[in-house]
């Protein structure tokens, strides 16, 4: 199995990237931003928890999100590997990852990390709240703490991977399709198709 981290701040393009690779190279997408969102939409007593959190704009705890995507690693069969999206999201996400895939046999292998400027970031946030009619998109303020989580609590896994020697940054400006390109060229050397 091949394991890739999608990374970037809120809007680069995560999960618009991570559906068109998933399904290019047969990797399990898993998305804690659309677990989440599903535990929301169901009513269940953890998205109710959740919920609040969210729509500030701040990081669900660390726990939550582990356990989410630990009962997934297990569930996936006949894929090439997995294709983590918006997890992991702190330093301490990092290592737990890292020790769920140890004790299957398993490694992250890369991080291509979508690099978008602030500005870009926001007018992406703003015209998508018109669709997605989600709370985190709809205020300013609530992407800018967003961006401003991201910088604090996030970016440090960066110089984490960075000296794994597994860090890839890509330039996350263009078309959608350009940006796949470049994240497929990435991809590339770990994945043969
Ligand atoms: P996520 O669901 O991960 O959302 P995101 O970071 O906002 O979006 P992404 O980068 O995937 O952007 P997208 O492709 O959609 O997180 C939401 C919240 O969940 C977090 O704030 C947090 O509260 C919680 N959460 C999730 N995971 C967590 C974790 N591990 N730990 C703690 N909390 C967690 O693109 C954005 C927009 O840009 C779209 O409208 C898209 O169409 C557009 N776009 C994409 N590419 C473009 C391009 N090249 N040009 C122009 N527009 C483009």
């Amino acid at each position: 199995m091949v394991n890739f981290l999608i990374f970037g701040p809120p809007g680069s393009g995560k999960g618009t990237q991570s559906v068109k690779l998933a399904e290019k190279y047969n990797l399990m997408h898993l998305s804690t931003g659309d677990m989440l969102r599903a535990e929301i939409a169901a009513g269940s007593a953890l998205g109710k928890k959740m919920s609040s959190i969210m729509s500030k704009g701040e990081l669900v705890p660390d726990e939550v999100v582990i356990e989410l995507i630990a009962s997934k690693i297990d569930n996936t069969k006949n894929r090439a590997g997995f294709l983590f999206d918006g997890f992991p999201r702190t330093v301490a996400q990092t290592v737990a990852l890292e020790k769920m895939l140890n004790e299957r046999g398993m490694k992250i292998d890369s991080m291509l990390v979508l690099d978008v400027d602030h500005d870009e970031l926001v007018k992406r946030l703003i015209l998508r709240a018109d669709q997605s009619g989600r709370p985190d998109d709809a205020d300013p303020a609530v992407i800018e703490n967003r961006i401003d989580v991201y910088r604090a609590k996030t970016e440090p896994i960066i110089d984490y991977c960075r000296q794994k020697g597994i860090y890839q940054p890509v330039n996350g400006v263009g078309s959608i399709d350009e940006i796949f390109g470049r994240l497929c060229d990435g991809m590339k050397t770990f994945l043969t198709r």
